[in-house]
């Protein structure tokens, strides 16, 4: 299914890819599945195919925004079931555009009870701080995907630990983290988590530590 709706897209339909996909949901194929199995899939297919050439930026741009176009369309899906009372802020740090991969982990969040506020792509530091104190957040959850963000990651945790007194617990996941195991200490993280799969699993364990 994943080949099938790249191959969709790179055709220029994403009318059809939107339709196979909706068409999944409703068969019972679940959104955590289309999210794994097919959206994070075809996006690394397309990093790779414009890594070695095989497509441009045009192409890239174009599957990138019809997969967040048809992620959208899951919403009533995504939006359901029991609340646990948990809040979880998401954010990719200053000057990081993949937001991708941040905001499925917080469709995850969703999906298991939590309530989330998902700052999407290049947050300041501020506002990612300011938005965890006003909320309360159980959890903060930061998205890194180019390695020189990584030291962003390292200024806000330790910002937050500095100015305010939330136990907030801090999560952090992305490419340089799945390269790199043992990076997310260095940051001084709470936690790590290799994909949004098992990001919910990992935020509750450190609650339950708390
Ligand atoms: C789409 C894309 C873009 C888009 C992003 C648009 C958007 N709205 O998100 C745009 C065009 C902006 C872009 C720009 C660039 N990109 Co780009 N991009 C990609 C691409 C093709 C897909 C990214 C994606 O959606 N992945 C799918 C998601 C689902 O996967 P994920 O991000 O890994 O997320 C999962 C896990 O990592 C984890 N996770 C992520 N965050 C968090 C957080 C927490 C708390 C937890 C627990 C887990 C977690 O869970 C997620 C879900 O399971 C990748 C290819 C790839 N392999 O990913 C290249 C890629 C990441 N880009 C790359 C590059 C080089 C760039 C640019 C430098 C290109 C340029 N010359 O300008 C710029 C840098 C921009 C910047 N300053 O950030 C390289 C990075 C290589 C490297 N060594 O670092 C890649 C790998 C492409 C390649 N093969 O070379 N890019």
């Amino acid at each position: 299914m994943a080949r099938q709706f790249l191959e969709t897209l790179l055709q220029g339909d994403r009318r059809t890819a939107g339709q196979m996909i909706l068409d999944a949901v409703q068969g019972g194929t679940s959104v955590k599945t289309i999210y794994m199995q097919v959206f994070q899939r075809t996006q690394r297919e397309i990093g790779r195919l414009w890594q070695t050439n095989q497509i441009g930026v045009a192409e890239e741009h174009f599957c990138t925004a019809a997969t967040q176009m048809i992620m959208s369309q899951l919403y009533p899906y995504i939006f359901t079931g029991e609340r646990k009372d948990r809040r979880a802020v998401i954010a990719c740090v200053g000057g990081e555009l993949h937001e991708i991969g941040a905001r499925m982990v917080a469709d995850f969040f969703e999906m298991q009870g939590w309530d989330t506020y998902f700052l999407g792509a290049n947050t300041p530091p501020h506002s990612i701080l300011q938005t965890v104190m006003e909320h309360k957040a159980d959890v903060l959850a930061l998205s890194v995907t180019m390695t020189f963000h990584v030291s962003e990651v390292t200024s806000i945790i330790s910002s937050l630990r500095a100015e305010t007194r939330l136990t907030t617990r801090v999560l952090v996941g992305g490419y340089p983290f799945n390269l790199s195991p043992g990076l997310w200490r260095k940051v001084g993280a709470d936690g790590y988590a290799v994909d949004a799969e098992t990001a919910v699993a990992s935020a509750e364990r450190l609650i339950a530590a708390r």
